[in-house]
Order: structure tokens, then C-alpha cells, then sequence
């Protein structure tokens, strides 16, 4: 497949509340939407989405990774063979993996070319992935903010139709904390699924008390509630709180999963691990060791997290929630129609329309050489 075309429309999205992040209050979600062109008129988008305070590369940087991703591609051939069956071959995760991109920037390239494959194919990349994908997605609402906004999200939510929602903790005093995860789980009641992530917010002893404030919750799993996250499966079987990796993975620290038996779910956020391949690649590894696998969104635009709803569909675990409320937090987007998740699903064949339709006004070309 001969690439003859790389262009990059840069985004900046303004959000409908500011995320606090380590580096600050986030209120712009700024981006670049990857467009790749093929000799024979193949037409691929993936998002490069680096997040401050998560990702390793900034944006500017991302942007360097996008004009040498188009020096080393455009006008040479990729040995992607549109023809094959199947995805990766050997010799294409060889050739991605040469390009040393960062890892937002490998993740739009991965996508736009499952992108292609899928438009020349007559499907949807969740297809392309897997050909027993499931045709849509449960979604995790996410719930952030103080404890009045909390409980009329979780309220509102649980009416809406969603069947599992995660409670952002580790930002207060553990008995305040512990008082709202109850408050939140007496909204739900009990058919809905409660996450917790405290994003390594805590030292053993105060994760302790905290695992003693929330018994009876039915807690389906906390991501990352220790500092040390070396302590986290001797945490889980002393507190009786299943727990979840998720900083740990991004880290890229989890190679051998059978060290970490005991841990209930795997968080994967491809834009942080560098795209579709390894993060199919890890969470048939987890699941094969028992875990649940949860593709978790990084406040992506929504042609970014359409691809992410594709991925995880392609995972077929049709009832498992995925990460993707994110999108909520997103005001203005890149796509004319906005994805709906507003009844705790996404269904993928409309995802897919919305994220090939023609951009919005809020992207502009930037040059590339
Ligand atoms: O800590 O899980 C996190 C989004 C961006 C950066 C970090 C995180 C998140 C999410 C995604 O929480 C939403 C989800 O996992 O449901
Ligand atoms: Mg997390």
C-alpha cells in the first residue's frame, strides 16, 4: 500500500468543565486529528491526543512526531497489505514500531490505518479488529467534582440507563470520602456497578481505613489506591478490596501479568500505551489471566474515542463497561454529530459514521512539509 497523503488538522476543544490535572486545570482540550491517504484512495483518521500530566510527549512534541512520521511515509510504500486477512502481520508491527513515534502519535497512526483497512473492507474498525466484535459498548460514567455535583450526576446516570459508573476518590479527607462513596452507592442502588480510582493517592494505612469505610459498598474494583503500587495485591487480599491496575500499566511496568494475580481489572488507555496493537496485545494477556480488561478513555475528541469504542468492541466482552464518559466533558468537537452515550451505550456503526463524516469548523490544517 503506497501512502501518498498525511495531513494533520490541529484542534483546540473547549470543555464544558476544567479538569484538574498534576499540572493544572485543564479547560481546552487541544489535539491533532491524523488523516492518511492511500495511491488508491484509501482514507484513514486516527487522533493524536497527548494529555498533560499522563502523557510523556507534549503536544508540540506530538506535532514533531507527526512531520517525521510524514517524512519517513509519504510517497513510500507500507507493507500493509489491504488484500491480507487478518491486521497485524509480524512485518507491519515491525515497521510501526521503527518509526519510534511517541506514543499519542503511534496511536493516531495505528487507528488511521485500521481506518482504511476498514473503508476498504466495507466495515467498521471494529470489525477489522476482530471479526466477532459486538455492535456497541456499555459506558462507564464517570463521576469527578464535589459531593453535591456527585450525587445528582450519579442520580441522573443510574435514570439514564448506565450500569456501572467510577467515583473519582483520594482528593480529601478518607471519612468525608468514605461517607460519599456510601451516599453514591445508596443513589445507585444496587444493579448498578461502582468503580473507584484513587490514582495512587494513599499509604498503606490510609487505604486500609478507607477499605473499612466502604465495606458493605460492593465495591467492584479500586484503581491504584496505593502509592506504592508494589503492595497493591497483598492490599487486596488484606482489605478485601479488589483492585485494579491502571497507572501501573500506562508506566508500561506490567510485562509479566502472572506476577499480579490477584488484581480483579487492567485499565488500558491506548493513547497513553501507544495504540490498538499493544493494547490488544495486553488485555488478551489479562484476560486470559482471569482479569477484566477495561479500554479507558484519555478525554479524546470524538474521533478518538470512537476508534477506542471500535477497540474495545473488538475485545467482544459486551458486558463490560467501558471508559469512554470522558467524551462528556467535551463542549465543541471535531465531528459534526456528536457521539451518544447519553443511555450508558455507544453503538459503533454510528460512531464510526460520525467520526468519517467531514470535520468540524473547530479543526484547522496545519502545514507539513
Ligand atoms: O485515572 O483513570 C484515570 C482519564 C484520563 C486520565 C486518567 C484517568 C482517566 C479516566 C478515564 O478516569 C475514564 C474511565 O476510566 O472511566
Ligand atoms: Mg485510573
Amino acid at each position: 500500500m503506497r501512502i501518498v497523503g498525511l495531513t494533520a488538522h490541529r484542534y483546540d476543544l473547549p470543555l464544558h468543565h476544567p479538569i484538574g490535572l498534576s499540572t493544572g486545570l485543564l479547560t481546552t482540550r487541544t489535539g491533532l486529528i491524523l488523516t492518511l491517504a492511500t495511491s488508491t484512495g484509501l482514507v484513514g483518521r486516527g487522533d493524536v491526543a497527548p494529555l498533560p500530566g499522563f502523557s510523556a510527549e507534549s503536544l508540540p512534541e506530538a506535532e514533531a512526531g507527526v512531520r517525521a512520521l510524514a517524512e519517513k511515509i509519504v510517497g513510500r510504500t507500507a507493507p500493509v497489505d489491504p488484500d491480507a486477512s487478518g491486521m497485524w502481520s509480524d512485518r507491519v508491527a515491525r515497521w510501526v514500531w521503527r518509526l519510534e513515534l511517541p506514543a499519542s502519535v503511534m496511536t493516531g497512526l495505528q487507528a488511521a490505518i485500521v481506518d482504511l483497512l476498514a473503508v476498504h473492507r466495507g466495515e467498521t474498525p471494529a470489525q477489522t479488529l476482530h471479526p466477532d466484535a459486538s455492535s456497541e459498548v456499555r459506558v462507564n460514567g464517570l463521576l469527578l467534582g464535589d459531593a453535591d455535583h456527585v450525587l445528582a450526576d450519579a442520580t441522573r446516570l443510574r435514570a439514564s440507563g448506565f450500569r456501572a459508573v467510577k467515583l473519582k476518590v483520594g482528593r480529601g479527607d478518607v471519612a468525608e470520602e468514605t461517607r460519599l462513596v456510601r451516599s453514591v452507592r445508596a443513589v445507585l442502588g444496587p444493579d448498578v456497578a461502582l468503580r473507584l480510582d484513587a490514582n495512587r493517592a494513599w499509604k498503606e494505612d490510609e487505604a486500609l481505613t478507607f477499605a473499612r469505610g466502604v465495606e458493605g459498598c460492593d465495591i467492584a474494583y479500586i484503581e491504584e489506591p496505593l502509592r506504592d503500587p508494589s503492595r497493591l495485591v497483598s492490599f487486596s487480599r488484606r482489605s478485601g478490596l479488589p483492585v485494579a491496575l491502571d497507572e501501573t500499566v500506562s508506566e508500561r511496568a506490567v510485562e509479566d501479568l502472572e506476577r499480579w494475580r490477584g488484581v480483579r481489572a487492567v485499565v488500558l488507555k491506548p493513547t497513553l500505551l501507544g495504540g490498538c496493537e499493544f493494547t490488544l496485545w495486553m488485555a488478551r494477556r489479562a484476560i486470559n489471566a482471569g482479569m477484566t480488561a477495561v479500554v479507558s478513555a484519555c478525554f479524546e475528541s470524538g474521533v478518538g474515542t470512537a476508534g477506542l469504542a471500535c477497540l474495545a468492541a473488538a475485545l467482544d466482552q459486551p458486558d463490560v463497561p467501558v471508559g469512554l464518559d470522558t467524551y462528556r466533558w467535551i463542549a465543541e468537537d471535531v465531528v459534526e454529530a456528536s457521539l451518544d452515550m447519553s443511555h450508558g451505550r455507544l453503538r459503533i456503526a454510528d460512531a464510526v459514521e460520525a467520526m468519517r463524516a467531514p470535520l468540524s469548523a473547530h479543526v484547522r490544517l496545519i502545514p507539513l512539509p
